[in-house]
């Protein structure tokens, strides 16, 4: 159905929310290109909020949920073509072809920008186009950074309610001091004729994920879903920011942030890169195992970590968003208690099952699946149903979108201006050979080599192959917004500018026996590789050195509570020279796509390991 815009629009968000006249000519601009109905400048009040969420239900984008089951959340279906984000169609339009590097789609800016003024001319007819100012990181803090995103989805503007701090704070933050703002542009990419009644998922078939480098701008078209559309996340907060940080001396990555409190109360900050599919949001999660009294895990981020030293050369790290857009297959009970109680109010899921009670369901979450539901088509599904036609209820990349304040590990200080001290970077893949549980790197350079060497199998989910390794540097080849061999470098120089690096680490919670069987029992026992990295990076940590690096053995981990046999243990922990030797090998495909730029020193880094295999 369609409602009046005029009249609602009188009533909700029609007040210009800021004084900043560049703001004012730009959203004018934009205005003139796009042809809205009618302009909302969003203030980011629950009233508001909810203001938004009727009109969702009332065009059957949303489903209100069952409220006593599920207070305060909200069930939408995208369209079956609109589901992920669109690598193939996601570009970086840096001045030079070479700035963008072999592993990112590059097309010429001044050609893009014809290009998209003819996309973005009337796309918004029929429709509002929210004025969405939103901050990543705290509000005020030195280390946020601040986007404006004009959008004509309705669903766009309360998902980023929950992934960011938006409205009239950030607006008071941009009238300021004339802060630089990243300006974003996005289209669902489908106009209205007079009187035409809208789809419950608008988007279009022709699809554009744009970022300008150099004037560090982003323009999204024909897609309303996630990465895609909510473009403070990968667009801003990964590819536009580590060009800003790449420039200014300081890193924006694709990590989770945790504190781990030992007994005596002190408290380690790591931060993980894991490429897609490997539980990132678990790990940042954890619980660690009852027979390990006095260690806890707080949570600070589980997607993004911005990165800078501070005035005395220690690393601090923000986490520049505000909730969590987790993959909801695989999350149980079981697999992560705290994110399953994190979502159970006052969240949005998209493409999972919705259960005859009003509530929601998707594989994992239970180990009995509903007896009936409406899978993510909105087509009856059954268990038989399932088992007949090999459909799940969810899609594989069915999500929840949850405020992190709701997340009961949250550290205390998930949301200070300053950050939080960065002792150590673990790098981790599924990788079911040749690498083991946990090794650490002998010094930063060598760290840096295992992080640019990094890879990881694909599941079913990923196109292509199964069980094939992908090479990820540092779980960012989707989302570094330059050459990714200037990236490398820029790692390596960040060095210089630290009192003291971080101890590097490498994970393998996958590795498997002859019979295909994990060798690791992994989630909360992954505590125990936890306490030896933070018992390292301490100084008290024993290891032993190999080829590869420093692991630990057998006995310098803590067993209490695991019966984990010492034989299991050294197959986990195995550097198999030839497999090694293999390993190597397969690094070189990814170094002689980067050559031209690949820091020497991860040549050097690769002749030194391959002396010591
Ligand atoms: O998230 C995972 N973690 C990290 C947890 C803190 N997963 C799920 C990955 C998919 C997103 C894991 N899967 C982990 C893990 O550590 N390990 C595994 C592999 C595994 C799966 C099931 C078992 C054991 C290992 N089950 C039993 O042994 C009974
Ligand atoms: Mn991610």
């Amino acid at each position: 159905m369609k409602l009046s815009v005029s009249t609602t629009e009188r009533l909700q968000g029609s007040r210009v929310l800021t004084t900043n006249r560049h703001l004012i000519r730009w959203v004018e601009k934009m205005a003139d290109l796009c042809r809205p109905d009618a302009i909302h400048w969003v203030d980011g009040s629950q009233d508001e909020y909810d203001f938004l969420c009727d009109r969702l239900v009332a065009a059957g984008t949303f489903t209100r949920l069952n409220q006593e089951l599920w207070p305060g959340c909200y069930y939408a279906r995208s369209a079956p073509s609109d589901v992920a984000r669109v690598e193939d169609r996601t570009f970086i339009c840096s001045l030079s072809k070479d700035g963008a590097g072999p592993t990112n789609n590059w097309e010429d800016p001044f050609v893009m920008r014809r290009r998209l003024k003819q996309l973005f001319k009337g796309c918004m007819r029929g429709r509002t186009m929210y004025v969405l100012p939103f901050s990543m990181g705290p509000i005020g803090s030195a280390m946020s950074g601040i986007g404006v995103e004009l959008t004509d989805s309705p669903y766009v503007v309360v998902n980023m309610r929950i992934m960011a701090r938006i409205g009239a704070p950030v607006f008071a933050e941009i009238d300021k001091d004339e802060k630089r703002v990243v300006p974003c542009v996005h289209s669902v990419g489908m106009p209205l004729k007079p009187g035409e009644t809208d789809v419950p998922w608008p988007c279009n078939d022709t699809k554009y994920i744009v970022h300008f480098p150099e004037t560090r701008e982003i323009w999204s078209y024909g897609s309303g879903y996630g990465g895609n559309a909510l473009l403070s996340k990968k667009c801003f907060a990964l590819r536009i920011a580590s060009n800003i940080a790449r420039d200014e001396g300081w890193m924006a990555e694709h990590m989770l942030i945790l504190g781990v409190e030992d007994p005596t109360g002190q408290k380690t900050y790591v931060a993980a890169a894991f490429p897609s599919a490997c539980g990132k949001t678990n790990f940042a999660m954890l619980i660690p195992p009852k027979s390990m009294p006095g260690w806890k895990v707080w949570t600070v981020g589980d997607d993004i970590a911005w990165i800078r030293p501070d005035a005395n050369g220690n690393l601090r790290a923000i986490n520049p968003e505000a909730g969590f857009f987790g993959v909801a297959p695989g999350t149980g009970v079981k697999t992560n208690p705290t994110a399953m109680e994190t979502l159970s109010r006052n969240s949005i899921f998209t493409n999972v099952a919705l259960t005859p009670d009003g509530g929601v369901w998707w594989e994992g979450m239970t180990d009995k699946p509903p007896t009936e539901c409406l899978d993510w088509h909105g087509e009856p599904w059954t268990p038989a149903i399932g088992k007949q036609t090999g459909r799940t209820a969810a899609h594989a990349n069915g999500r929840f979108t949850s405020p992190a304040s709701q997340c009961a590990t949250m550290d205390p200080a998930w949301e200070s201006p300053d950050g939080v001290p960065i002792s150590a970077i673990i790098f981790g893949g599924r990788r079911s050979t040749t690498l083991p549980l946990v090794y650490q790197a002998f010094n930063w350079s060598s760290g840096v080599y295992i992080g640019a060497t990094m890879g990881s199998e694909t599941t079913a989910a990923a196109t292509g192959a199964v069980g094939k390794v992908r090479r990820d540097p540092m779980a960012m080849l989707p989302f570094c917004g330059y050459h990714m061999g200037d990236y490398i470098r820029h790692w390596l120089k960040m060095q210089r500018g630290l009192a003291m690096t971080p101890r590097v680490f490498h994970v393998n919670w996958f590795r498997k026996d002859a019979n295909g069987k994990f060798l690791w029992p992994g989630f909360s026992e992954n505590m125990r590789v936890l306490k030896w990295i933070v018992e390292r990076v301490q100084g008290h940590g024993r290891g032993k050195e190999t080829a590869i690096g420093w692991v630990p053995r057998h006995d310098d981990l803590d067993w209490s509570g695991l019966d984990f046999p010492s034989e299991t243990f050294d197959q986990l922990m195995e550097v198999d020279r030839a497999a090694w030797k293999q390993e190597v090998i397969a690094h070189e495909g990814l170094f002689i796509e980067l050559h031209d730029h690949l820091p020497p020193e991860m040549i050097y880094e690769r002749e030194l390991l391959i002396c010591r295999l």
